[in-house]
């Protein structure tokens, strides 16, 4: 099985993959995108995955998009070392997870990002030029529009940073009723790889006490960081702030 995966080391979509991927020994190539340059909106980007985002996996010639939908992908193809509960309600219990951090953190995360990270590229273009590259996006072309060159107002920052405080209550909630330490029991679950690339990317953001008054929560990043995928994963240059050092302070 030959596996090319079109990522980006700071995407969180893409830690998701690389978490798998490492997680189950199979060999990669790595593709890196730089998307502040909008490598995820050349053509020959957009045969392959029409939404213009990272991640890609190509499989032997097969093109599987979206990051939740390959990482399930990879657990089908390769299940040794399974992310999935062998019984239905449990899976279902886990896609249903899914689909939560889906709408909630990861969608919540991105506001923090966009403002703190990548607003001073924008705030130098034109309004004609952002118009043009917010047009240029299939997917987060709205997004793009209601951030503007001058980004979100606070009550959205607010919002997103309660989404995400909502997301920690709702993991310490799922711990305690499976029995943790994972948010499905004893076996960590692809909830667990989906949830981690915002934890993570929160913690880089210098907001880890956010969620420090829910010890199931603690114990759980404590141990996600300790599988040994997580390095492999979280390579030199995978934080937002390796790249923007200024945000240690920001938020
Ligand atoms: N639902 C998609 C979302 C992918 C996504 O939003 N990727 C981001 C990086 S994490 C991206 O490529 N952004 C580029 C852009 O906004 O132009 C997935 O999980 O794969």
């Amino acid at each position: 099985m030959a596996f090319t995966l079109y990522n980006a080391p700071q995407s969180t979509c893409s830690q998701r993959v690389r978490f798998v991927l490492n997680a189950k020994g199979l060999p990669f190539q790595e593709i890196k995108l730089n998307l502040l340059e909008g490598d995820q909106l050349k053509p020959e980007y957009l045969k392959l995955n029409p939404n213009g985002v990272v991640p890609t996996l190509d499989h032997d010639g097969n093109i599987v998009i979206d990051s939740n939908v390959i990482i399930e992908y990879l657990d089908e193809v390769e299940p040794a070392q399974s992310f999935t509960p062998e019984e239905p309600v449990r899976r279902a219990r886990m896609r249903a997870l899914m689909h939560f951090i889906d709408e909630m953190p990861a969608a919540a995360v991105r506001v923090p990002t966009f403002n703190l990270a990548f607003l001073p590229r924008f705030a130098k273009m034109s309004e004609e030029e952002f118009a043009a590259f917010a047009e240029s996006k299939p997917l987060r072309k709205e997004f793009m529009l209601a951030m503007g060159r001058t980004g979100f107002p606070q009550a959205e920052m607010d919002a997103a940073m309660n989404r995400l405080r909502r997301t920690y209550e709702r993991m310490d909630a799922e711990i305690e009723r499976s029995g943790g330490p994972w948010l499905l029991g004893k076996d960590i679950s692809l909830a667990d790889v989906a949830v981690m690339p915002a934890m993570v990317r929160m913690a880089d953001l210098g907001r880890e006490g956010d969620w420090a008054d829910l010890p199931r929560v603690v114990k759980w990043y404590a141990l996600i960081r300790a599988e040994p995928a997580f390095k492999p994963t979280y390579y030199p240059g995978s934080l937002l702030t390796e790249r923007f050092p200024h945000l240690r302070k920001a938020s």
